[in-house]
């Protein structure tokens, strides 16, 4: 699919406003009332012509529009009454003496004047009840938007008031049933907030009536349980099972309440819409780009942004403080990972665990983060549940209109501690006092039903009747459930990786080394390219080094029709000025991307923002959801890797075994040690070694283009899906050493392990590495003439090629000493993984000794000649 497809709304549209303020210039009745209004209140026409009264009036206009929303009342606890907005007529310069008199409406009532208090009474109804809007920083038309659908108040039917009543109730029910069933049990209870759920569901029909066909819905851990079985159809039989904790009832490596689960949501229309809530981990907001990147793969799939959408809810606390919704909005407008919009609802229970707003935040509304990026906000009450569908409409048409986040901030309280068995009154006791004698919502707004028609005492008693009996009858069948085995999956690797021709790689060459007409390429990437061209007449001669081998790893993937997608930062020239994927015409700065020109399959490389988490996150999401592609993320040097930590630890280390989830997104870290000081240096290999069991993933650190071409093409055809992490290379892109043949590439396979291309054989002592230390210690040996030293190379760290390596090690029956070799201080790199795999898989052969640097507690030294010291000191000792 081609890119364009994500052309949304320009945001800052000028010629839009331009052309209706021109209109209005000349003709004031000529536009609409709403906009008349805005051009006048606004500030923005012709403000200055005003003087005394009608100066005053605009001041007043503005005043509401700006803080209107804190007078709403959605949550008078919160707000101390101190920051209410004064609308003090005196403060405007007005009297009361003039709330009778005319003053001209500026097009926001049909009437062109009207009596000052008249003007005021609509500014109330407008902007300070209901809901809260705040629009101050957002783009003029979606302001523009805003103001006139202000005014018109779209009435929900009788029956939508009773539907809204069922969902109402029915959380209710069902948390009281679990409540009661299973008495403190941990279910992040939906108390206090039950109108989230019909909140979501009229908000995800809306978005099903335009053209959205699946949404990723990232669920909040509380409520989760409520919205997978009320919303999403999941049997409560099923829900129950899992608090009944049985070995055998349950099939989870997580807890209920972290698990996802799939659904169709049927609209009253008739339509239908798949949501998927995703698994996540405990560390909240981590999900956000995940889910940002699963939504984007998916409207690539469907060939339109519009068709999927990602509905983030979020908690207030974490919404507040966690830096991962920054990181996450901050990729949503860009080029490469732009949705369209997300809606983020928050079920803004005012607590995080113990803490309040006051200590949890600076600001003073959780979604203030949303301003920063132009967001509209809107702020309900849980306790108005027509309000609150009402801002669910507004926020649906602002996204598929402007194609922006929208946030509805959804106040309620939390009726339980932080979870069921958690006791809130340490810590809140007045706040709790005052939850425990709040009613209800569900009989708030029954109340209000009854005493308005549309509902009986009757007709309450029966939808009650109806849910119990349902939830019985669940409650029934699992515990009646027979008990049976639950079946091991066992896990397939098939490798079969097609090899790539001689003819083919040379065509890829010169299809990516053409230069179009009259494009002015860099001298530098041009002398590249002209050699590559030439490559496919010489297939023997060793001339492809690293980035030529990624080139054709991802040119042969595009030839045979897969999708290719990477990004991270800087990645489109490479960090190394090593990749030169896209080229820039050095007369007029043109883009042209060489790999494109395969068009067999779709290539897409993209310069991340400069975040770890949030990009690693993102293209972790896109790959779940995206079939026959190859997702790659590389980081700018491998310790930076560490900004994504959450990711690597609570996703990329264990989806399979939490979630059964697939995913062969590929990892490149910078790696090695070249004296530039404690940072830029290590991946941290020692980390991933520690996180690898029951084969999760592959980690290789390859000392040949040939292989890593090879391995590149491997990951992407897996068909039991698990990421690669591979610590390349720094010193080694330039090496003279470091390069292949083309027939190299086409030939054989990606080999776990490495002897040296002619070696000894009869080696008294060998020596093992991984990594570009290889290609030092052949110097060392050179310079020490020692020829009875053998190296052998581990390419594949994990999983250990156990077979390989000992198979490798028989060639050598003279061998007596065995040497590990590593650039890494001793508590780090793959030293104390390898020591113990020695020692269990080869009982029979002497320990494995080490040469290496002391245990450091840092990196490396920050002095180039130390670390030359410390080097030659060491890599001696292997030849001694
Ligand atoms: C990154 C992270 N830090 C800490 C926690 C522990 N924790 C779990 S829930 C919670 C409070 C969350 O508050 P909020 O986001 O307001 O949601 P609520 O539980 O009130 O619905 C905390 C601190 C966590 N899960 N993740």
């Amino acid at each position: 699919m081609e890119e364009d497809v994500f052309s949304y709304v320009n945001l800052t549209n000028a010629v839009f406003l331009e052309n209706i303020y021109e209109t209005y210039l000349k003709n004031r009745e000529a536009v609409d009332p709403s906009w008349r209004g805005f051009f006048a209140g606004m500030a923005f026409g012709e403000k200055a012509s005003y003087e005394g009264t009608e100066a005053k009036v605009i001041r007043l206009i503005e005043a509401y529009r700006r803080e209107g929303h804190k007078k709403v009342g959605f949550n008078p606890s919160d707000i101390k009454s101190s920051k209410y907005p004064s609308f003090d007529l005196a403060g405007f310069g007005l009297g009361e003496e003039e709330l009778s008199s005319e003053v001209p409406t500026f097009g926001l009532l049909t009437d062109k004047r009207c009596k000052l208090k008249t003007l005021i009474e609509f500014l109330e109804e407008t902007y300070c009840a209901g809901i809260g809007i705040e629009t101050e920083g957002i783009p003029e038309e979606v302001q523009i938007w805003i103001q006139s659908e202000l005014g018109t108040k779209q009435e929900c039917s009788s029956g939508e008031l009773t539907e809204i009543f069922e969902d109402i109730f029915g959380a209710e029910l069902f948390e009281s049933f679990l409540q009661t069933k299973y008495p403190g049990q941990t279910r992040f209870s939906l108390e206090g907030a039950e109108t989230f759920i019909p909140f979501l569901r009229f908000l995800l029909e809306f978005e099903a009536e335009d053209d959205v066909e699946e949404v990723i819905l990232c669920m909040a851990h509380r409520g989760r349980l409520t919205v997978l079985s009320t919303l999403l159809g999941k049997p409560e039989s099923e829900v129950f099972a899992d608090f009944e904790d049985s070995d055998l009832l349950q099939d989870s490596g997580d807890v209920k309440y972290h698990r996802g689960g799939e659904g169709i949501l049927k609209t009253s229309s008739g339509k239908s819409l798949k949501i998927t809530v995703p698994p996540n981990p405990s560390h909240l907001e981590s999900v956000d780009p995940v889910a940002e990147g699963r939504v984007r793969a998916l409207q690539e799939a469907k060939g339109s942004p519009s068709k999927a959408l990602a509905v983030l809810v979020h908690g207030d606390a974490s919404l507040a403080g966690q830096g991962i919704v920054y990181e996450t909005l901050q990729m949503s407008r860009l080029e490469g990972y732009k949705t369209g919009g997300s809606l983020h609802v928050v079920i803004n229970n005012q607590i995080g665990y113990t803490t309040l707003p006051k200590d949890g935040r600076s600001t003073l509304y959780c979604t203030d983060v949303a301003k920063t990026f132009g967001c509209p906000v809107f702020h309900v009450s849980a306790q108005k549940p027509v309000d609150c569908i009402r801002a669910a409409r507004l926020a649906a048409q602002i996204r598929k209109k402007f194609g922006v986040d929208v946030f509805i901030d959804l106040y309620c309280h939390r009726k339980y501690g932080h979870n069921e068995g958690d006791e809130p009154t340490f810590t809140q006791p007045l706040e709790y006092q005052r939850i425990k004698k709040t009613p209800s919502i569900r009989e708030v707004f029954q109340a209000e039903l009854i005493a308005s028609g549309v509902l009986t005492e009757s007709i309450v008693s029966d939808i009650k009747t109806r849910i119990d009996a349902k939830l019985h009858n669940a409650l029934i069948e699992v515990k009646e459930k027979t008990k049976g085995k639950k079946e091991v999956l066992r896990k397939i690797r098939e490798e079969e990786t097609p090899p790539v021709s001689i003819q083919t790689l040379g065509e890829i060459n010169k299809k990516t080394g053409f230069v179009p007409e009259g494009f002015s390429v860099h001298p530098k990437v041009k002398k590249l390219v002209e050699a590559r061209v030439r490559e496919g007449e010489y297939p023997d001669k060793k001339s492809v080094d690293f980035a030529s081998a990624e080139l054709l790893a991802f040119g042969s993937l595009l030839e045979e029709g897969l999708t290719v997608r990477m990004s991270g930062q800087d990645v489109r020239r490479g960090t190394f000025s090593q990749r030169h994927a896209v080229w820039i015409d050095q007369k007029n700065g043109n883009e042209y991307t060489p790999l494109k020109q395969l068009n067999k399959g779709s290539f897409f490389i993209y310069d991340s923002p400069l975040s770890e988490f949030g990009v690693m996150g993102f293209e972790l999401g896109y790959s779940f959801s995206s079939e026959n592609s190859l997702v790659i993320w590389e980081a700018q040097y491998g310790d930076f890797y560490n900004g994504a930590q959450v990711i690597v630890d609570q996703y990329l280390s264990c989806f399979e075994k939490k979630w059964g989830l697939g995913s062969n997104l590929t990892l490149l870290l910078p790696h090695g040690y070249e004296g530039k000081g404690p940072e830029h240096s290590s991946a941290r290999i020692e980390r991933f070694l520690q996180l690898s069991a029951e084969d999760n993933w592959t980690l290789a650190n390859c000392t040949t283009p040939s292989q890593f071409f090879h391995l590149i093409r491997r990951q992407a055809h897996l068909k039991h899906k698990t990421p690669l992490i591979v610590f390349t290379p720094k010193g080694l892109l330039r090496h003279p050493s470091c390069v292949s043949s083309l027939k190299e590439l086409s030939t054989g396979a990606f080999e776990a392990c490495l002897e040296e291309p002619s070696p000894n054989k009869a080696a008294s002592r060998l020596v093992l590495c991984s990594g570009k230390v290889f290609y030092d210690l052949l110097e060392e040996r050179k310079k020490a003439s020692n020829s009875s030293v053998s190296v052998l190379r581990i390419e594949q760290l994990y999983p250990f090629p156990k077979e390989k390596l000992q198979a490798l090690i028989k060639k050598y029956p003279d061998a007596k000493e065995f040497m590990w070799v590593q650039e890494e201080p001793k508590n780090m790199g793959a030293w104390g993984y390898l020591e113990a795999l020695f020692r269990l898989h080869y009982p029979e052969l002497p320990p494995l000794t080490y040469v290496g640097r002391e245990e450091s507690s840092s990196v490396a030294t920050g002095s180039y000649a130390v670390h030359k010291k410390e080097y030659e000191q060491f890599i001696k000792l292997a030849f001694i």
